[in-house]
Order: structure tokens, then C-alpha cells, then sequence
């Protein structure tokens, strides 16, 4: 084979790779384990483009790397496979969802077996199998069967627990509970009946059944996430999006919410993804104290504040407008207002009702309340800007020391005042420092801190109040009103949620004539006769979210054939945490955080012995397309003008197919074949310049997407240049975690390198030939230099800088004429993880009967890159004069010698002696006359 002939080289290694089953990893305890992990993809229908391998091709040059480097590497892929687009396209067309999702799987798989990664596939599943989501099943049924202590820190069984209640009632129960929980004796949970304990329980078990406030989306038929909703609409779709009670499964996460937030500490993740889950948990500090409302029936209203010092500056209560107390308290005549109030708050999202500190509103219930520090009237409002899934939902307003109690208080005329402590003014008041000063009391003088220990312990003197550690985060909503999805393994008996046997799962999708809501508004599953049990009762109609089967499938891969355990003791000890997991950084709150979640639990019940997941983690940035653009004469939708003259008319910009433009000059033929409704397309061309008579482009870098028109697919781009290109090029475009524009620019200097590689190998004629001399000095140093590199750059997860060095180092080898085995043979070992293919190859070629997948990665030799000799600059009386070489060796008294007696310098001396002469070794030469 003369040329390098990367279709060929690249099927025939893939075929054989595969036919050996080369990356098929086994247990092996004689080898050092790493995990190696992408986070796995949602098989959409559009197919691969170019944005999404990035993060493969990196994990992929670092697993072949650790298995040359002795590892036993796990490296699989599977598919995040239950979805929306999958259900809504089954929606359109009828279709079965499992039938699309197959069909994208098996393209996602022959285009990722184009690029040539190391995946172990005999270990692929889909989170859709039955085999899969038997075991998701299962975990819910754990989640069900525990409680969250927190004097052991850990989720224990339900069973113990009731064996406490029996013994005791709740009391003295340090659980992770609902608010709402009431406290009962040990006679009364015996006198209890089992809906009644069910009741009580569903108050403590990880996974519960409660009346919830929900993100409904009409459109979708489905209730959403908070990190589904963005600005009040569906991230996917942008449909309306308003808040609902409805009776929904969660689980209660906020139960690990301190573990959650302190074992970051332990994983080694960007920075900017720990703060995300920081600022998402969302852990603070406080009180939470009770206010009586002043009248007959002394309400009692529960407030949580972070700063309890400032209790003598509260001038009025703010309630959320779904508090509960909120009809009761409302006075006859402020009734209709707060109504019409509550009417139009409830549907606004509270990541709308946070952010938004532009569009002040509340309205007064006509009651007041009296502070319990002071005994002073204030009266009661209601404002959107209290929530009522945080803290108690009601606020103690401060409005000279807050910003938000500040805009209500401007807004209304509330009027503010300032409190002292510490003896003075505090700094971080509000800027505006309004208000009149007060004195406060018993607090007076106190540094905060200390005023607010103060504070709470008369709090809890008086038994109005006591510390509180509040968290953001909520418990996770785990229903969702959809098809296709896990099913609960949960079916009802005279209406209370029970769980079918292990014996009975996987409980499998039922088929349904329409992968729609009932018309009574029930889920999807409803839709299938005989949805129930074999007792005849009635099955759980919801499914589960899409988070559900990626919150553990790091565990299945370790053991995925496995029908008796979710993974055996065995592999999960062997294999313990993914020590590398690329993926990308949208998932911060999401998946990221569930995940963790779920290891923790299945932690604490013993099943795995590692409390993280993922312990080292990178996010890799976004590949961004690069749209053309046509623009439309908008009095003659037919005529398009082109880029540099379209300012002189009046024009919409139009995204157009990328694949239709080459320079950013439009091919207008195949322009008006692109779609029917442009086939009589005129054109204003060019008039001037160059590019005169031609219809030139405009062009934006913005997100790949079908829609932009603008997507790359990676099979073209394997076709015209081959797999090893691709790879390389990928990483080449610039630094992994950072966001770049695809361009294919430099993709031919790419494809040059690995000619020019190939004919390192083959003598001018094209036909292999190697020589099996020694290598010089100066080659063995270009050969060393490079191995250093590259080892140095994966180690530190720098991939686009190692790209140029295997260019120099061909360059400078091709330089010297080096076709030497023991170069050759090693600069192939460091390519192969990047290039496989044609590494692979030259492998083979130079008669290695093993495959370069398990050979020794080569290590750098520091000597061969000593220099031998040094070029001295020469400075005389301060000023750079002259250069001269010399031997690393060589001794003072010869370089002095020399140094003097040359011509060059002889110039600027005039022959005098030198007053002084000084030679750093390896550094400078100054001369002083
Ligand atoms: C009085 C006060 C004075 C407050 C002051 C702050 C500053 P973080 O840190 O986020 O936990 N708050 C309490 N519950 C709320 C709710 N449901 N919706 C909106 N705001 C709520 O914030 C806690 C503080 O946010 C609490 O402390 C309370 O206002 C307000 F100079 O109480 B603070």
C-alpha cells in the first residue's frame, strides 16, 4: 500500500477490533482499575453532529492511554433512552416509542463505530430495557423502605422505625420528615389503623406520596422540574408552564442535603459545578420564630430569617400568597383585592417570582401581628417575592436592612428603621441607610453574631422560637405524567400506595392505543386495560422522570448482564467510583446531583461502598456552528441580496443549510432546489470587489442545531478525511473545557500530519521500508521531547497541545531523514491513542503480531533531552553583542580563551583587555572592559 489509505485502514481495524473483542474488559485484580466514562447520550432522531464526540475523543485518548499504561480500563457506553422527543414523535405518528428509540440507537452506534472508540459494548444497555429498569424499580422500592435518620446519618429501614413508634411514638424521632408530620404516642400509633400509619409513614419514607405544588405544563400533559422550567415556559418546547397542587411521588433529597454539600469537598470537579450545587442546596443559617396575629384567635405565623439580630427593625410581616393563613387571617374588607392578588401570583414560576426584583407587588390582609420582642403592632401583607416552598413562607420584613423589604416598604410607604448592633450602624445595612435608628434592647452593643445567639436562645427560653439550618433545595418531584418512562412498582390498595414483589418486576410498559392523557386527564398508562395487578388491584399510572435511570447506570456497567443484583458485590468493589467522567455542565443541578443523591443511598443500605460517584469530572465546552445567513427582501420574499450591499435595502436575515454554501458563497442552484418555496429565488449579487456576480453569505457562530441550519455531521466528516482525522482535529481546535466555533480550517493541516507520519514509514517509491540502525542523539532527543509531551499533556487532561508536538516531531524526523524503528516504533505508541487506526496500522506494519491497543506505553528518557551544547549570548559592558557555541562541557579557561580571541568580539573590545569577564554556565557570557 503506497498512499495513506484511511478507508481502508479504518474499516478493516474496526472489523477487527471488533471480531477480537479487544476492549472487552474483565475483572482482574492483578491490574490497577480505571473507570472511564461519558456521560451517556439521549439517542435523539437528528443523529450525531460534530459537538457531541469532543468529550468521547478526550476520554477515549485517556482510556487507551491508561490501558498502555498497565490499567484495567472500563470504558462503556449506553443510552439515556426514555425521553420527551421520542414520546412526542410517537404522539405524531403513532409509532412505539421503543420502535424510534431503536432506530436512534442503532445510528448512534454506527456513527460512533465510525470514530473508532474503545468501548467495551458488550456491556451496553439502554436506561429503556426491561432488564435495565427492573432494577430502577428496585431502587425506588428501597428508596420506599427507608427513612433518614439523622443521629446515624443514614437512611435506615422503614421496619425500625415503626418499631420506635410502637415503643415510644414519634417524640424523640430525629428523622428527615415533612413539616407537617403531627407528633403522636406510642398508644396512638397502636390505636391507628393502617391507612393512618401509611399516612404517617409516607410522612418519613425516601420515596413519598404527597399533595404537592407542581410545575403543570398543559401542553406537554405533564408536570415539570424546576430546572425544566426555564422563564416560565418548558426548556423543551417553550409551552406555558403554571403551578398546580397534585398528588406526586418525590423523594426526599433534602435529607442528604448537608452530606450532598460537604462531601464536594472530597470529588474533584470544576469549580464552577460544586458552586452550582452549592448555591442550589442552598444551606442557611437562622431562626424560625412564631408572630400571633392581633385578634381573637391569635394565629400563629411561622417566619424563618437568616437574621434574627435584626427583629427590634421589623415593621411588617410579608406572607406568600398561597400561606395557608392567608384566607384565614384576611380581613372582610381587604377580601376582594386579596383575592385577585392570589389569583394572579399563583401562576407565576419562583424562579420568575425570585429573580424578578423589578415588578414589586403585594396587597395588605388588613391583620396585624405582634413582634414578640417588643410586643409592637405591624401589619400583615402578602407579596409574591415570599415563596411558599421556602422556609415557612413567611417573612419577618426588615426593610432598612434588606433590599427586597426595602423595594416593598418604597413601593407601599412601610415605613424603615435601622437597628444598632455591635455599636454601630452596621456595614453591610442596606446602602440606601434610611430610617430612622433604633435601639435594640437587650441586643444593643452586640457584634452580629453574638446578637443572634443571644436572640435565639431567648427564642428558645420563651418557646416561641429556636435555630434553624434551612436548605433551598427541595424534595425531587418524581412523577411525571408520561409514557415513556420507568413505571412504579407501586399499585393501590383502598387507595394507599403498596409495592409489588421483586419476583414481579421488571413491571413492564403496558401497550396503550395512544401515548396521550386520558380524557379524564389521567396519564398515558391509564390507557391500558387492565392496568392492575393479577389481584385486581389498580397499578400506579404515572412514570418516572427522565432522571431516574441515569442517576445509577455507572453501577450497571460494571455488571449489566447481572439478573440477581443491580451490580454484584464483586465488580462494584473491584470497580468502586468512575475516576474520570466527561461530560457536560448543564447537568450541574440535574443529573449531577442525583446521581450523587442515589449513590449515597445505596451507600447507606450497603449495596455500594463508594459515597461518590464520580470523582474526577471535566465539562467539556460546546462545539458552535457556524450559520450562513441570506437575507430577504422583505417587500419581494423571492429576492435575497447578497452580504456587502444588503445594508442599501430593507432586509430579514434567513438561516440557510451550511452544506449549500462553500466560502460563504451561496451555490444558488442548489439554493433553489433546497426548498419548494424558494425555487423561483432571484438574487441581488455582488456589484463591486472580488466577489462581484457572486451571492456571498453572512455567517454568526452560534449553537449546533438543526434548526441554525448549521450542523456538521461527523460521518462527512469521516468520509472526506477519515476517523484519526476527525479525532485529532477535534482536539486540536483548542482547549477541551472551552466553548469554539467548528471551522474546518485547519482540518487539512491535520490530514497533512498523518501523510506526512505515513511517509516517515515508506521510502519514495511508497514502499515500506524502516531501518533497524541505532538512532542518532539528535533523533532520539525530537523522539523524547515529544513522549514527554504528550505524557505530561494527558496526565493534565491537555489535549490540543499535544497535537503540535506530534507535528514537530514528524516534521523535525522527516527533517532528518529518520526512519529508524526504534524512533519510528515509538512515536507510533504515543499517536495510537489519539490516531488509532493508522497507529494500528504502521503497528502491524513495522511486524508486531499484538494489537498497539495493549502495548506499553513508551516512557520518556530525561537524558536524551540534555542539549550538548549551548548557545552563549555575549554581552559586553551591558549590551548583547554576539552569540557563540559551545560544548556543554567545554571548560571555563577554553570558552574565555575563545570567547576573547573571536572576531566578533576582538570589534567591540578594540583589542583592549577586559576588565572583567563572567560565564554563567548555560546562561550568558558578560564582558566588562
Ligand atoms: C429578616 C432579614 C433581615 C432577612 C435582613 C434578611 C436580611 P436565605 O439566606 O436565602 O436563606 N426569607 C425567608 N423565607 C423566605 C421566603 N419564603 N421567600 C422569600 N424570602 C424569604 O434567605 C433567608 C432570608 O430571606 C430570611 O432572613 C428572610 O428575610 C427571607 F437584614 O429575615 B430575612
Amino acid at each position: 500500500m503506497a498512499e495513506y489509505n484511511f478507508q481502508e485502514i479504518e474499516k478493516s481495524w474496526q472489523q477487527r477490533w471488533q471480531d477480537t473483542k479487544i476492549y472487552q474488559t474483565e475483572i482482574d485484580h492483578d491490574k490497577p482499575k480505571f473507570y472511564s466514562l461519558d456521560m451517556f447520550p439521549y439517542p435523539s432522531g437528528a443523529g450525531l453532529h460534530v459537538g457531541h464526540p469532543l468529550g468521547y475523543i478526550a476520554s477515549d485518548i485517556v482510556s487507551r492511554y491508561k490501558r498502555m499504561k498497565g490499567y484495567n480500563v472500563l470504558h462503556p457506553m449506553g443510552f439515556d433512552a426514555f425521553g420527551l422527543p421520542a414520546e412526542q414523535y410517537a404522539i405524531q405518528t403513532g409509532q412505539h416509542p421503543a420502535v424510534t428509540t431503536e432506530q436512534n440507537i442503532n445510528r448512534y452506534k454506527e456513527q460512533l463505530r465510525n470514530i473508532g472508540f474503545s468501548y467495551d459494548w458488550s456491556r451496553e444497555f439502554a436506561t429503556s430495557d426491561p432488564d435495565y429498569y427492573k432494577w430502577t424499580q428496585w431502587i425506588f422500592k428501597q428508596l420506599f423502605l427507608h427513612y433518614y435518620d439523622y443521629e446515624q446519618e443514614k437512611a435506615r429501614p422503614i421496619s425500625e422505625l415503626t418499631r420506635r413508634f410502637e415503643k415510644d411514638g414519634n417524640a424523640g424521632i430525629n428523622a428527615c420528615c415533612d413539616e407537617e408530620t403531627p407528633q403522636f404516642s406510642a398508644n396512638a400509633w397502636k390505636t391507628m389503623d393502617e391507612a393512618e400509619r401509611e399516612q404517617i409513614l409516607l410522612h418519613y419514607r425516601l420515596a413519598y406520596l404527597s399533595d404537592t405544588t407542581v410545575n403543570w405544563c398543559p401542553a406537554l400533559g405533564t408536570v415539570l422540574a424546576n430546572e425544566e422550567v426555564k422563564d416560565g415556559v418548558s426548556e423543551r418546547g417553550g409551552f406555558p408552564v403554571v403551578r398546580k397542587k397534585m398528588r406526586q411521588w418525590s423523594l426526599r433529597i433534602t435529607a442528604y442535603a448537608e452530606r450532598l454539600l460537604n462531601d464536594l469537598e472530597f470529588i474533584q470537579w470544576p469549580e464552577a459545578v460544586k458552586e452550582m450545587q452549592r448555591n442550589w442546596i442552598g444551606r442557611s443559617e437562622g431562626a424560625e420564630l412564631y408572630f400571633e396575629t392581633d385578634d381573637e384567635f391569635r394565629e400563629k405565623i411561622k417566619v424563618f430569617t437568616t437574621r434574627i439580630d435584626t427583629i427590634f427593625g421589623v415593621t411588617f410581616l410579608v406572607l406568600a400568597p398561597e400561606h395557608e393563613l392567608v384566607e384565614i387571617i384576611t380581613t372582610p374588607e381587604q377580601e376582594a383585592a386579596v383575592k385577585e392578588y392570589v389569583e394572579t401570583a399563583k401562576n407565576r414560576s419562583e424562579r420568575d417570582r425570585m429573580s424578578d426584583v423589578k415588578t414589586v407587588s403585594g396587597v395588605f390582609t388588613g391583620a396585624y401581628a405582634i413582634n414578640p420582642f417588643n410586643g409592637e403592632r405591624i401589619p400583615i401583607w402578602i407579596a409574591d417575592y415570599v415563596l411558599a416552598g421556602y422556609g415557612t413562607g413567611a417573612v419577618m420584613a426588615v426593610p432598612a436592612h434588606d433590599t427586597r423589604d426595602w423595594a416593598f416598604a418604597k413601593h407601599y410607604n412601610l415605613p424603615l428603621r435601622q437597628v444598632v448592633s455591635g455599636g454601630a450602624i452596621e456595614k453591610e445595612a442596606h446602602p440606601a441607610k434610611e430610617g430612622t435608628i433604633i435601639n435594640s434592647d437587650f441586643l444593643n452593643d452586640l457584634p452580629v453574631a453574638e446578637a443572634m445567639r443571644t436572640a435565639v436562645r431567648w427564642l428558645e427560653r420563651k418557646e416561641i422560637g429556636k435555630g434553624r439550618t434551612n436548605y433551598r433545595m427541595r424534595d425531587a418531584i418524581f412523577s411525571r405524567q408520561r409514557y415513556w418512562g420507568e413505571p412504579f412498582p407501586v399499585y393501590y390498595k383502598d387507595g394507599i400506595p403498596q409495592l409489588l414483589e421483586n419476583d414481579e418486576l421488571p413491571l413492564r410498559l403496558p401497550e396503550v392505543d395512544a401515548y396521550l392523557p386520558t380524557e379524564s386527564g389521567e396519564p398515558p398508562l391509564a390507557r391500558a386495560r387492565n392496568w392492575k395487578t393479577r389481584s385486581g388491584h389498580p397499578l400506579e399510572t404515572n412514570t418516572m422522570p427522565g432522571w431516574a435511570g441515569s442517576s445509577w447506570y455507572f453501577f450497571r456497567y460494571m455488571d449489566p448482564k447481572n439478573q440477581q443484583e443491580f451490580v454484584s458485590k464483586e465488580a462494584q468493589e473491584y470497580w468502586q467510583a468512575v475516576d474520570l467522567y466527561i461530560g457536560g455542565a448543564e447537568h450541574a443541578t440535574g443529573h449531577l446531583l442525583y446521581a450523587r443523591f442515589w449513590t449515597k443511598f445505596l451507600y447507606d443500605i450497603n449495596k455500594v461502598s463508594v459515597m461518590e460517584p464520580f470523582r474526577k469530572m471535566i465539562n467539556q465546552g460546546m462545539i458552535q456552528g457556524r450559520s450562513s445567513f441570506v437575507y430577504r427582501l422583505n417587500n419581494k420574499p423571492n429576492t435575497f441580496v447578497s452580504f456587502n450591499i444588503k445594508d442599501n435595502y430593507d432586509v430579514t436575515p434567513l438561516h440557510v443549510e451550511i452544506s449549500l454554501v462553500e466560502n460563504d458563497v451561496l451555490d444558488l442552484e442548489a439554493f433553489r432546489k433546497w426548498r419548494p418555496d424558494l425555487a423561483n429565488a432571484e438574487f441581488i449579487l455582488e456589484e463591486s470587489g472580488p466577489q462581484k456576480g457572486k451571492y456571498i453569505c453572512g455567517s454568526e457562530v452560534e449553537k449546533m442545531s438543526k434548526r441554525w441550519h448549521n450542523v456538521v455531521n461527523p460521518d462527512d466528516v469521516v468520509k472526506e478525511y477519515g476517523a484519526d482525522t476527525l479525532r485529532l482535529y477535534e482536539m486540536f481546535l483548542g482547549p477541551l473545557e472551552q466553548f469554539k466555533p467548528w471551522s474546518t480550517q485547519g482540518i487539512d493541516g491535520v490530514y497533512k500530519f498523518l501523510r506526512k507520519l505515513w511517509r516517515l514509514f515508506h521510502d519514495e517509491a511508497g514502499n515500506f521500508a524502516v531501518s533497524d540502525e541505532a538512532a542518532t542523539k539528535e533523533e532520539l532527543k525530537v523522539l523524547h521531547t515529544a513522549i514527554k509531551k504528550a505524557t505530561e499533556d494527558i496526565d493534565r487532561y491537555s489535549f490540543n497541545t499535544s497535537v503540535p508536538a506530534f507535528m514537530i516531531c514528524v516534521n523535525e524526523l522527516s527533517a532528518l531523514k529518520c526512519n529508524k524503528r526504534v524512533v519510528l516504533e515509538k512515536l507510533v505508541l504515543i499517536v495510537a491513542p489519539y490516531a488509532p487506526h493508522i497507529a494500528e496500522e504502521l503497528w502491524h506494519l513495522l511486524g508486531n503480531q499484538t494489537s498497539v491497543v495493549v502495548a506499553s506505553y513508551p516512557d520518556f528518557n530525561e537524558e536524551f533531552l540534555q542539549e550538548d551544547s549551548f548557545e552563549y549570548p555575549i554581552s559586553i559592558n551591558g549590551k548583547m553583542r554576539a552569540k557563540m557555541v559551545f560544548a556543554v562541557d567545554t571548560p571555563q579557561q577554553d570558552i574565555e580563551r575563545e570567547v576573547l580571541a573571536s572576531e566578533q568580539v576582538q570589534k567591540w573590545t578594540e583589542g583592549k583587555a577586559p576588565k572583567k569577564i563572567i560565564i554563567v554556565p548555560k546562561r550568558i557570557i558578560n564582558i566588562v572592559v
